[in-house]
Formats: structure tokens, C-alpha cells, sequence
């Protein structure tokens, strides 16, 4: 609530925050296509090159219309449209495809490093390790693997606090639930865990308000996971108020059977002296959810997050957790550029370090100088 003037969103914008996306574009195809190569680009620890398909893939997704030859000229002004990944995009037009990304995609060691990167807890680096290193190829290999090792115990946090009494999921643990974890949540799915999760909340604190946010929010029929974000008018910031309430409602859902495992259950992060860190100092429990038995129906285990603010920080939350993570990353840029902190844990001027205290969401965009664009409209 400070600037009138209020940059003004379009499909040219440099920033994503400033690019209305549809999850849904006129040029899926070859989004589709590009999205392989960056894919294998990230696989390879190549993340410079990965990163600047992932910008021109997000300015194509924001593209309104179906690429022809006659756009082309339109397309190559478009920022993030490089030389290189311009000749992709010829190719595409021209050809209805695009050579290299059937070669990755037809290649045995990507293929591999698809898979490997399916269980939860392997990432590229992971991934690339084993395939090179241990020789493996399939997920019956690292089965095999994870099962020759001796079970990990940890159950404290960094700063030697004891994690709820829910296991951590383990490689091992997050292989044998591979198959649950990478099904999809459709959205009624999505509504009933989030029924179940917040009956639980109100028998712990009545009153508290909460946004289902994450790919949900922004129209996806289909999630990987739950997240929501949850605050009470009446929690005091200074406090550990927050922290016991995400702790409490962990473990009393971890009683329950609803909760199986707990990935993370933060406490204060140490603080971030540069504050270069691009995440956040909110409370979080990731966790593995499943719902109560219903007789007849198979349960799936999925994976379900959940953020504490307070109050005053409840609006950047919200923001920060709807994503899609490229309008995130311009968020923080456009914040950054122009004087000001943005993170889901608030905003913060820098020259004098005053805290901003949004009211709404449209408050988080108007204090950043942005016209709001709608979560559905945030898939960039
Ligand atoms: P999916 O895969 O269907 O769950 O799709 P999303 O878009 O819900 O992806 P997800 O759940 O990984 O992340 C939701 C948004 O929250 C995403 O835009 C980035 C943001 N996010 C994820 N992890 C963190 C984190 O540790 N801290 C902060 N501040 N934001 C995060
Ligand atoms: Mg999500």
C-alpha cells in the first residue's frame, strides 16, 4: 500500500511475477519438448544451462498464442530467447520436433537418472553418483543397493533437538512408498486431507485461518504433494508460539496414523547474516500423510506440507508458498532490484530494514510496486 503506479503485467515482461501463465499453453508441445532438454541439462549438474532453458521455457508458457513461422521474429525479441535456444524453436516450427530432445529422452542414462530422481531424497547429484560410481541402472538396482546398507537413525534436527517421535523417511523407506508418492493427488483428494488436517488443527487451536497453496492454488488438476499454509489471529511472533503449534499438531497427527514419517520439522533456521538464502525462516514439517481408512478404498501415502506464520506474515507466506517457482525467483528478484527483501517470511526495506505487514495478497504485490496477478494466472 505505498506506489500507485503499479507495473502493469504482460507476456513480454522480464520477470515472471509480471507475466500472466495459464497452467495450460497454446504451445504445450513444444514447451514439452524444451523441458526435456533443461531436464537433462539439471540431471548433468549443468544448472547454468538448465536455468536459462527454464526462463525460456516460462516466457514461451506465457506466449498467448500457437507459434508459427510468421512469430518467429516476434518470438526471438522475447526475453530469455538466446540464439541457441531460438534455432530449438526454429526446428520445432519447422520440423514438428526437435532432434536433440528425442535423443536425450531415447538415451539409457538419462532414462536412468529420470528414474533415479522419482525417490523422494535422490537428487541429481545423488543420482549421477550412483549411476557413475555404483555401476547402477534401474530401480530394482537401488533397491538392491539401499538394502545392502545399514539403516540411518537420526532423529535430531542440526541443533541436536529431538525430532517428533515419527521416523524421517529414509532412501529405503522412500523406495518401498515409490510408487504412492510419485501417483498424482487429484483435487478432491487434495480437499479431503485438507479437511482431515484442519479438523485436527481446531481440536488443538480453534480459529486458526489456513490457504491450501502450492500447484492446487494455481489451478492444477493434478498435485505432487499438499501444501498449506496455517496461522492464528492471536500468535505472537516473538514467541515460540508458532514453532509449538506446527510441533503439536506433527505429532498429534503422527498419533493419529494420519502422519507416517517426518522429512523436516524445522526450528529456527540460523540466521541468515548475508541474507542470501533464497527460502524462508517459517516453520514447516514436511511430512508423508495418509488418510483415515475408508473400508473397500486402497490408501495412498502422500507427501503433505505444512507451514506456520504468524499473523503478520501470514500474507507473504501465502505468496511465497503459491508459487510456480519461476514466478517465485522473479518475485524475489524484482524485490530485490528495487531496494526491498522478499521472502515468504516477509518484506523487508533494505536500506533501513523496515518490515512491511500486508493485510491481503493484493497488499504483498502493491507493496512490491506489482499489479496482482490471479494464482491461477501464476504458472510461469
Ligand atoms: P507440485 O509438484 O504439484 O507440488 O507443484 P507445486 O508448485 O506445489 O510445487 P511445490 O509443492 O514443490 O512448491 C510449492 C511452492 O512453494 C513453489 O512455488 C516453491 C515454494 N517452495 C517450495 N519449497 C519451499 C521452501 O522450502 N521454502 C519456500 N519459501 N518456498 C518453497
Ligand atoms: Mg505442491
Amino acid at each position: 500500500t505505498q506506489s500507485t503506479e503499479l507495473a502493469k503485467a504482460h507476456y513480454t515482461s522480464r520477470y515472471a511475477c509480471l507475466r500472466p501463465c495459464p497452467m495450460e499453453c497454446p504451445n504445450q508441445q513444444l514447451v514439452q519438448q524444451l523441458g526435456i532438454i533443461r531436464c537433462s541439462r539439471e540431471l548433468e549438474g549443468k544448472d547454468t544451462s538448465a536455468l536459462s532453458y527454464e526462463r525460456a521455457i516460462s516466457v514461451l508458457k506465457s506466449y498467448p498464442y500457437p507459434l508459427t513461422p510468421s512469430k518467429l521474429t516476434e518470438v526471438s525479441k522475447l526475453p530469455g530467447i538466446g540464439e541457441k535456444i531460438l534455432s530449438k524453436i526454429t526446428e520445432y516450427i519447422n520440423e514438428g520436433n526437435i532432434k536433440e530432445s528425442q535423443a536425450i529422452a531415447g538415451s539409457s542414462r538419462y532414462q536412468s537418472l529420470c528414474a533415479f530422481t522419482t525417490v523422494y531424497g535422490i537428487g541429481a547429484s545423488s543420482a549421477r553418483k550412483l549411476y557413475d560410481s555404483f555401476g547402477l541402472r534401474t530401480i530394482g538396482d537401488l533397491t538392491e543397493h539401499y538394502n545392502s546398507l545399514p539403516p540411518p537413525a537420526s532423529r535430531h534436527d542440526g541443533n541436536g533437538r529431538i525430532l517428533t517421535p515419527a521416523p524421517t523417511l529414509s532412501i529405503k523407506d522412500a523406495l518401498a512408498l515409490r510408487a504412492d508418492l510419485n501417483e498424482t493427488i487429484p483435487r478432491t483428494e487434495v480437499d479431503m486431507m485438507h479437511s482431515v488436517v484442519v479438523a485436527e488443527l481446531e481440536k488443538i487451536r480453534p480459529g486458526c485461518l489456513n490457504t491450501i497453496v502450492g500447484g492446487y492454488r494455481r489451478g492444477k488438476v493434478e498435485s505432487n504433494d499438499v501444501d498449506i499454509v496455517i496461522t492464528h489471529p492471536a500468535l505472537s511472533s516473538g514467541s515460540n508460539q508458532v514453532m509449538g503449534l506446527c510441533e503439536t499438531l506433527v505429532n498429534r497427527l503422527y498419533k493419529r496414523g494420519l502422519v507416517t514419517h517426518v522429512m523436516h520439522l524445522s526450528g529456527f533456521h540460523p540466521p541468515d547474516a548475508l541474507r542470501t538464502s533464497n527460502w524462508d525462516t517459517l516453520e514447516k514439517a514436511l511430512t508423508v500423510f495418509i488418510l483415515p481408512p475408508v473400508s473397500g478404498s486402497r490408501r495412498i501415502h502422500r507427501r503433505l506440507d505444512l507451514i506456520f506464520a504468524a499473523p503478520e506474515t501470514y500474507w507473504t507466506a501465502v505468496t511465497g508458498w503459491t508459487g510456480s517457482k519461476m514466478f517465485e525467483r522473479d518475485l524475489r528478484l524484482w524485490a530485490k532490484e528495487r531496494g526491498m527483501k522478499f521472502d515468504s517470511s516477509g518484506i523487508t526495506r533494505r536500506r533501513d530494514s523496515k518490515q512491511y505487514f500486508p493485510h491481503s495478497e493484493e497488499d504483498v504485490f502493491a507493496i512490491l510496486g506489482l499489479e496482482c496477478i490471479a494464482p491461477t494466472l501464476r504458472n510461469a
